[in-house]
């Protein structure tokens, strides 16, 4: 049976995985977002066996989801984001074969699935991907890297994260073929033409936050035109001694794309909380204990950080 994969686009944990699914199962590949995860799931020939990496569903698509994978000869569902036990047990019953761990990044979990198909020195992009994930104190991510050059290990994970940050999907893909054919992100030209191109634009990024932006009692937030939401969130945790920082983009006229970031000064699960807070305003979120994101509507994102306020 064909293999074919679908991996999250937004970040390097996402690439990773889908160049190690690429590398081991010489498959085809498409990238999605959590806005067109079903369309594009939906757009996979049936007759496949369909390898879904690092984009989980949420409470708001989760039936659909569930139906569209089990529609496939065979679905494998590798995810490192938090998964309730009701979404488990749906995911079970349709003969969904789950891959979960949400103390491991995705392209760890990929990278240990398919480990006797991969050709030495792939596990490097399991690292790549724990480390801007924040996840390379895992034991696994501990045990790779103690074999490892960890210096020319972390500059190429963060090469290719400055790399696709602001880069359209094109870009990404070629990088994934580039990966899984064994290149390393230093030994790809375009990959460091573009990071430093990023930089670049970074630099002024930095200098523009502190004008741009604002904060409520325990929440910093900006609005920006960037796509990497997350990177200016973090520079607002910087700025602002709060526990959390919202960054947010305009997106299609009436929507948000939204991306949070927290420190251990934060009382919750932002991923959890967010989830709940997006979805109460008719929109989606999710993610981790530290790093989230949802889309909302535009004109709701101030009500968004009010109730994130009085809860973080
Ligand atoms: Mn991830």
């Amino acid at each position: 049976m064909e293999y074919y994969c679908i991996s999250h686009s937004k970040d390097v944990d996402g690439l990773c995985s889908a160049a190690l699914v690429v590398s081991s199962l010489k498959c085809g590949f498409k990238l999605a977002s959590y806005d067109n995860i079903l369309e594009v799931i939906d757009s996979v020939p049936r007759e496949k066996h369909i390898v879904l990496c690092d984009i989980g569903t949420n409470t708001k698509i989760e039936e659909k989801f569930v139906e569209l994978l089990s529609s496939f000869s065979e679905a494998t569902y590798i995810d490192h984001h938090y998964i309730g036990e009701e979404t488990r047990k749906r995911i079970a019953s349709a003969g969904i074969k789950l891959v979960h761990d949400t103390s491991e990044c995705a392209s760890m979990l990929t990278y240990l699935h398919f480990k006797d198909k991969l050709q030495t020195g792939f596990e490097e992009l399991a690292l790549y991907g724990a480390i801007t994930d924040y996840m390379d104190n895992s034991k696994n991510s501990v045990m790779i890297m103690e074999r490892k050059d960890r210096h020319r290990v972390l500059f190429d994970a963060t090469l290719l994260s400055h790399a696709i940050s602001n880069r359209e999907m094109n870009f990404r893909r070629k990088v994934v073929s580039q990966l899984a054919s064994g290149k390393k992100p230093h030994q790809i030209r375009s990959v460091w033409l573009s990071a430093m191109s990023y930089l670049r634009t970074l630099d002024r990024v930095y200098q523009k936050v502190r004008e741009n932006s604002s904060v409520l009692s325990r929440v910093a937030y900006a609005e920006t035109n960037l796509d990497a939401t997350g990177n200016v969130a973090k520079i607002l945790l910087g700025y602002y001694n709060v526990p959390v920082a919202v960054a947010y983009k305009k997106e299609d006229g009436e929507w948000a794309e939204v991306s949070l970031r927290s420190t251990s000064g934060c009382r919750v699960h932002l991923g959890k909380t967010i989830g709940s807070i997006a979805l109460s305003l008719g929109g989606s979120g999710g993610g981790h204990e530290r790093a989230a994101g949802c889309r909302i509507k535009y004109k709701d994102v101030m009500k968004m950080l009010e109730q994130l306020d009085r809860v973080v």
